[in-house]
């Protein structure tokens, strides 16, 4: 083993062994290391030979801290545990954005799919599972300046199992899209993956019918500094991603970017803007078979509309009716927290969901884990750590939470700018600062006068992120003005039909649809407590350098990152306190065999028999504790041991039950 393969046997603990630590193991290719059961994973940026079939293999079946560190390792535990114990799991992974997340999720879920069940069926829906990946990278995932492979959506996966752990399907569930990165990308980036697989990929003859040109340049949508990557190949990539009618709609896009208004002064005084050169909207109109006189007024005119009413509607996420249970593993790959240049309403978003997850892994392996402890009666001196909840309150709480301002002012009759947005901010976070503790949520609200002007700055968990106002307003909102949507539902193309059904005039709806931000923090919590009854298990990616390459390990940015996700009070809780815990009644059933005093039938109270099993089998004493209403293991192979008997139990069990019924026949 090279350096220690759980920090939690590290001695003696300081964040410079800790990191010196996963340095070794860097060094070595030995890209994941243990917490307890959290993984800590390194990004090699470089392809390892440790996802074979081979590995798989060696990892099927095998209890968590018997093998080195793996991913596999996670991924087997949670997979045996939701066929075994019933539990549904989910997978967190976090990290900053390039850190190795989607990575990450896309090797669980191929582990899963490679060990459970078989057969036609089966496979099939495995396929389905896996190809999903490249068509939502393909729309969903852009380089940024942090990652050649950023996700700019939010992705959470359910997938389902039958009571014998074969998969049934998957639900995937996407979380607000990057949709301005369609027309304007900061500088060093591209658009969308799909326009240049598009226009490499294509066949001459698919181009030719989409009235499209393989060169980049020719469109304003695709920024030109930027238009190739290194390891990435466009032209195999639209190989896997293929499907005509939403090409038409690639197509359309690329033609709307080139699409010029110039502005007209009509008679009573208004201005209008007229499309300038038509080309390039009679060809989009072809595409997707509208009228062109309907569009081109639709992108002309806006209807206003002199009422607005507000939305006080609750989202509720439609829930899968079945007769029996299916047990469901969620993987969870969002996009990580980042910091640019620029940071605008979409890194506000992507920063504040961020900050929600750790929200769960500091209430489930921080809080929940010390008050449990005392709770219980066992004895436990407190662990320090710094708690991101005023942070998340800052931004989502309902009445003067950041998220709550911007809907104030998006949804007040008058005049609504960024500024007035802005101003309000100041007022209401900025001012009261002065009458309250250090640990309120405005003391998150960083009030200088470096401050440019338009911004704002949060003490964010991860860092400290300048956010320009410019544009809040108006991505909020989100409005794409009906004129526009019935234009498209007019379309005679069934896609866009599909896209556009608040265009149908029949089903004209007055009401203001929900803010983006609205709708955001309403999904997100709908996830959180969604996750929440779940058994989590943790996979945190640490990104090595700035570089995006390999053998490189910069130990200040590491060591940033061990710092803000905890993972040195993650360390202290885990040494201090005991790996598993489980009620008395379950733990008695359980391993009631391997004892002939509680074998079959134990009469007295659950704590007492579980006493009785475990002096039996001479578990020393300091391996465990009495909880009120649990007994606490101090370390995992402690469980493994009860395991194994547990197993070899069952074995001699089933050889006799063969051996009697073939002595019956
Ligand atoms: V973001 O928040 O979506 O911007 P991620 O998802 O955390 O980010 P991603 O998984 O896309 O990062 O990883 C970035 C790049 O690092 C990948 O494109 C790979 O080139 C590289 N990477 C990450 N993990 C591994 C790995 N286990 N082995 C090899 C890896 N390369
Ligand atoms: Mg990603």
């Amino acid at each position: 083993m090279i350096g220690v393969g759980d920090m939690v046997l590290i001695e003696p603990l300081s964040e410079d062994t800790f990191i010196e630590n996963l340095k070794k193991r860097f060094d070595h290719n030995e890209i994941y290391t243990y917490i307890g059961s959290v993984v800590i994973s390194m990004n090699p940026y470089k392809s390892l030979p440790i996802y074979t079939a081979e590995k798989v293999e060696e990892y099927r079946n095998r209890n968590f801290y018997e093998l080195s560190p793996h991913i596999y390792a996670l991924a087997d535990e949670a997979y045996r545990s939701l066929r075994e114990q019933d539990n549904d799991q989910c997978i967190l992974i976090t990290g900053e954005s390039g850190a190795g997340k989607t990575e990450a999720s896309k090797f669980v879920m191929s582990y899963v799919a490679a060990v459970c069940g078989k057969g036609q069926e089966v496979n099939k829906v495995k396929e389905q599972l896996l190809q999903s990946n490249p068509v939502l990278e393909a729309f969903g995932n852009a380089k940024t300046v942090r990652n050649d492979n950023s996700s700019r959506f939010g992705k959470y996966m359910d997938i389902e199992f039958d009571f014998k752990g074969d998969p049934l399907g998957g639900v995937i569930s996407n979380y607000l899209l990057e949709k301005s990165r369609v027309v304007k990308q900061p500088r060093g980036e591209r658009n969308f993956h799909i326009f240049y697989q598009l226009l490499s990929g294509a066949s001459d003859d698919t181009l030719k019918k989409l009235k499209l040109d393989r060169d980049f340049s020719k469109y304003n949508y695709l920024s030109l500094d930027s238009a190739t990557v290194n390891g990435l190949d466009d032209a195999a990539s639209f190989r896997t991603v293929r499907v005509q009618s939403i090409l038409e709609l690639v197509a359309a896009v690329l033609k709307l970017g080139n699409i010029e208004f110039k502005p007209e002064s009509r008679c009573n005084g208004y201005d209008e803007s007229r499309v300038k050169d038509k080309n390039d909207l009679k060809e989009m109109c072809e595409l997707l078979g509208i009228e062109q006189s309907v569009l081109e007024r639709a992108f002309s005119f806006r209807t206003v509309e002199a009422k607005m009413e507000k939305v006080s509607t609750t989202l509720n996420v439609a829930q899968a009716q079945t007769k029996t249970r299916k047990k469901v593993m969620g993987v969870l790959d969002i996009y990580g927290f980042e910091i640019f240049e620029e940071n605008s309403f979409e890194q506000f978003i992507i920063n504040y969901c961020n900050e929600k997850l750790q929200q769960i892994f500091i209430e489930l392996t921080l809080r929940e884990e010390q008050e449990e402890y005392v709770r219980e009666d066992i004895e436990w001196t407190n662990i320090e750590y710094f708690n991101n909840a005023i942070i998340c309150d800052l931004i989502e709480n309902n009445k003067n939470g950041i998220l709550a301002m911007l809907d104030e002012e998006c949804l007040r009759p008058g005049t609504v700018t960024d500024e007035t947005f802005l101003d309000k901010l100041n007022t209401v976070c900025a001012e009261h600062q002065h009458f309250e503790s250090r640990q309120s949520k405005n003391s998150k609200f960083l009030t200088d006068h470096s401050l440019p002007h338009n911004c704002f700055r949060i003490q964010h968990y991860a860092g400290k992120v300048l956010y320009r106002a410019e544009g809040f307003v108006d991505k909020n909102n989100d409005l794409l003005y009906r004129d526009l949507s019935q234009a498209m539902y007019k379309a005679n193309h069934s896609l866009i039909k599909i896209l556009f059904p608040e265009g149908n005039p029949a089903k004209v709806n007055l009401k203001r649809p929900p803010t983006a931000g609205f709708q955001f923090r309403a999904s997100v919590g709908t996830l959180m407590k969604n996750l929440l009854t779940k058994n989590p298990n943790y996979i945190r990616c640490i990104k090595p350098n700035d570089k995006k390459a390999a053998h490189i390990f910069t130990d200040s940015l590491v060591c940033h990152q061990v710092r803000y996700l905890g993972l040195m009070e993650n360390v202290r809780v885990r040494r201090a306190g005991y790996a598993f815990r489980q009620a008395y009644d379950p733990c008695l059933e359980r391993y009631k065999m391997l004892c002939k005093q509680t074998w079959p039938h134990w009469k007295g109270p659950a704590r007492l028999g579980v006493e009785v099993l475990l002096t039996d089998l001479q578990v020393p004493a300091e391996e465990f504790a009495y909880g009120r209403s649990k007994i606490f293991i101090r370390n995992p192979r402690t469980l493994f041991f009860l395991e194994e008997k547990r197993s070899r139990c069952l074995e001699d069990l089933a050889t006799l039950i063969q051996k009697i019924f073939r002595g019956w026949k």
